[in-house]
Parts: C-alpha cells; structure tokens; sequence
C-alpha cells in the first residue's frame, strides 16, 4: 500500500513539474533532443573564374588572386585544439563546368592507415558537402546532396543508398601539394543533382551567376589515435552533437554564385 502511494505521489509530481515546463501532457517532451541549426550568417560568395585554374595543388591562379579566404574553424567533434595542431582556411570560385576549392591545411602530424573505404573518416582527410540545389534536409543514405571524403592519397568517398561506402573518382579532381606542416589542396568539382543514379546516364548541372548551393567544408585531423581526433568545420552547428553534416544538409551553408 505504500509502495503504491509512493508511485501516485510521483507520478503527480512528474506531470506538475511537465505543466509547468509547458510541455503538454498528450506529447513527448523533445527539449532534450539535441538540434542543429545554423543561427549564425554563413553565406558566402564565390566569385566566377574567367580562366580555369590549373589544378595542381599551387594556388597561383588568377582566379585565387581574386578571392577572399574563409575560416574552417568550428570544432564539430574532439577535445580543444591549437594553431599548432590545425589551422586551415579556404577559397572558392566557380564556372560553368566545375566549382574549385583551394584549401590550405596546416596539419602537425599526417595519418593515413585505413584502407580507402573502412573508416576512412579515421584518417586525415579533407570534406567537401555539395547539396547542389540547396534543398536541405537528409542525405545520409541519397544523393539529396553530397558528402565527399577526399583521402591524402587523393581518393574520394562518400556513402551510397545501399548505405556502404562508394568510391565517386569522376566527380572531383585533386592535386595536394604537401610542404613541411602545410598542404594545399586544389579541387574541381562537378556538380550532380539528387536525381543521380551512379550509371553513365548522370550529367552534371551547368553552374551560373546567382546559382546557390549547400556547400560546407571540414577537415578531420588524426594524429596518432585509432580514431580521429577532431572535426574542424568551416560553419557554426548548435548544439552537443554536431557531427551533423554528413547526415543533413540543412546545417549546410549557403554559398552563392556570383558572375563578372
Ligand atoms: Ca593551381
Ligand atoms: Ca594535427
Ligand atoms: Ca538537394
Ligand atoms: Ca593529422
């Protein structure tokens, strides 16, 4: 008997305290779901080239003369790091065929010991999110946007609708340049939209002045560690779990293409 006025006295207790937090009594109470949003501004504008760059891993084409760097410098995953540990910074430009990305990544130690398609988010390696027509949400297991894992040695990873690791060698071309603690990285990109199938019928779209696209970038750094020791991200994600992007493209940024 006072077993079951102890369970009555909290059960009371219990839905008081809900009214109180404004939660109603037919719902679940999602407050403690962690979500994800990008509360800060993180447009940016990538500005057309007039000559492609030569990708080569050397970031002296007249399109990157032209073009501003941006920060990759939001911790999604790991312990505080410092400038020592990783520093890296990007730019971008585009044209009609392809969007470029010069990245510059100062990383102290280079690791590289999975095989290219287990854990290959283990190993040190640049990402590059594309949701092309900007729509947002899920892209775990579809093409509703892109999550691409570019190896140091170049090879380049995402996982596909059966929800395995795929290799997409056609749809970047990539040139590191690694000298001492920094590595350049040179990319060119082809755009495919969310009804790509992976079969030789896939085209990819035209870009053009005032095109926007989900775009984001991350870099995961190990260093000595059976499992990466951190994901640095180039947009601000909310939140305790933000390793988010490789899921969905609504915590990607806006990028916005701008002609001359
Ligand atoms: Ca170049
Ligand atoms: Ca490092
Ligand atoms: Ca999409
Ligand atoms: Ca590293």
């Amino acid at each position: 008997m006072r077993n079951l006025l102890t369970v009555f006295l909290f059960v009371l207790l219990a839905s008081a305290c809900r009214q109180r937090a404004g939660v109603p009594r037919d719902r679940p109470d999602t407050s403690s779901v962690p979500t994800a949003t990008n509360i800060l501004p993180a447009k940016i504008v990538a500005p057309q080239a007039t000559t492609q760059p030569r990708i080569d891993g050397v970031g002296d084409d007249s399109c990157w003369n032209q073009t501003t760097w941006h920060a990759i410098d939001h911790n999604w995953i790991g312990p505080k790091y410092d400038s020592i540990d990783f520093a890296g910074r990007y730019k971008v430009a585009w044209d009609k065929e392809y969007l470029y990305i010069l990245a510059e990544i100062k990383d102290d130690t280079l690791l590289n010991t999975h095989k290219p398609l287990d854990n290959y988010w283990d190993d040190d390696c640049l990402t590059v999110y594309l949701d092309e027509d900007h729509s947002g949400g899920d892209h775990q297991y579809t093409y509703n946007a892109f999550a691409y894992h570019i190896g140091l040695d170049g090879r380049i990873v995402d996982m596909g609708p059966d929800s395995t690791a795929q290799l997409y060698p056609t749809h970047c071309n990539v040139k590191i340049d690694t000298r001492g603690d920094t590595a350049t990285w040179e990319l060119a990109f082809r755009l495919f939209p969310h009804t790509y199938k992976g079969d030789v019928k896939d085209k990819p779209v035209n870009l053009f002045d005032g095109k926007r696209i989900g775009f984001a970038i991350a870099y995961n750094d190990n260093d000595r560690s059976p499992m990466r020791e951190n994901m640095i991200g180039s947009v601000y994600i909310d939140g305790q779990n933000r390793n988010l992007a490789w899921i969905t493209a609504d915590v990607f940024g806006d990028l916005f293409l701008e002609g001359r």
